[in-house]
């Protein structure tokens, strides 16, 4: 099985297996990723997403042992299983957490930049290795780099394709956080658990909200984020939470997505 999916209370764990070459994927495994990414969607009762490799390696990027000798229209097709599967990742209505748990390479290490909240090993690295193999970054490396860090480091990321440690990646703001490597494990699961307990409305359209933004001026962003609030308001969630707040206890929101 090159992914492993675990329902868990509230969320799914997805984990790349392919261990013996540092979870590098292929087009097998893309599609089986892109499988567990519409199941969890079609589940109402998954509000959050787990996704981390086994062994000591987040994922190596593509397998090159699949693309020796390939020409362009080989390369094109790869391209059509990994952009859909990153597009689906920023469509889903549900967070994606990343545990990153080595070292993230090429479209490994973009596919762990199009999660939501991406936490990385002490030991974890991330690598644009792209142009060491006369490649551009693909999987939106050549977006999400200059959002997350800025137009210089993108730069030189993509260009000398050097490991960046994941302290400097937190340091630098292209991750949530680096934790200890004996803790990735438990703060991954903790918050996929967490954001599974919170209103599940209001995560889905936080996301689209902050995706949209980028490409909007600030009138029609605040016509979204209106648009949006209506929906939230409207849901029972925000009554729950309200009601909550003033009784001054925990709120229980919904256990499935509406
Ligand atoms: O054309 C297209 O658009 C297609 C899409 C392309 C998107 C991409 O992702 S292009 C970028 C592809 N990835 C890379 O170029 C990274 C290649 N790997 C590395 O540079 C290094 O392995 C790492 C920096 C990731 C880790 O280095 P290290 O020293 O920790 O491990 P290692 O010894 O190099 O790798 C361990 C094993 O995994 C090794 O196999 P072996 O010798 O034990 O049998 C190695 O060959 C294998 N491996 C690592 N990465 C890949 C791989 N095998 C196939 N494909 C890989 N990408």
């Amino acid at each position: 099985m090159t992914i492993l999916v675990e329902r868990c209370e509230g969320y799914r764990r997805i984990t790349l297996n392919r261990p013996e070459r540092l979870n590098a994927l292929t087009v097998e495994m893309a599609a089986a990723l892109h499988a567990a990414l519409d199941e969890a969607e079609a589940d109402k009762s998954c509000r959050a997403l787990l996704l981390t490799g086994a062994g000591r390696g987040f994922c190596a990027g593509q397998d090159l042992t699949e693309i020796v000798g390939a020409g362009p229209s080989d390369l094109a097709r790869l391209l059509e299983h990994y952009h859909p599967l990153i597009l689906k990742i920023r469509a889903l209505p549900i967070p994606v957490v990343c545990a990153v748990n080595g070292v993230a390479a090429g479209a490994g290490a973009n596919l762990a930049l199009a999660c939501d909240i991406v936490l990385a090993a002490r030991s974890a690295s991330f690598v644009q290795a792209f142009a060491r193999i006369g490649l551009i970054p693909d999987c939106g490396g050549t977006w999400f780099l200059p959002r997350l860090i800025g137009a210089a480091r993108a730069r030189a990321l993509a260009m000398l394709a050097e490991p960046l440690p994941a302290a400097t990646a937190a340091e630098w703001g292209l991750i949530w956080r680096m934790v200890e490597d004996e803790k990735l494990a438990d703060e991954g699961e903790a918050l996929a658990t967490r954001l599974s307990t919170q209103a599940s409305t209001a995560l889905a359209l936080i996301k689209r909200a902050l995706d949209a933004s980028g490409n909007n001026t600030l009138d029609r962003q605040l016509d979204l984020e209106g648009e949006l609030q209506l929906e939230a308001g409207s849901s029972p969630n925000h009554a729950e939470g309200v009601r909550a707040f003033l009784d001054k206890r925990p709120a229980a929101f919904a256990r499935a997505r509406s």
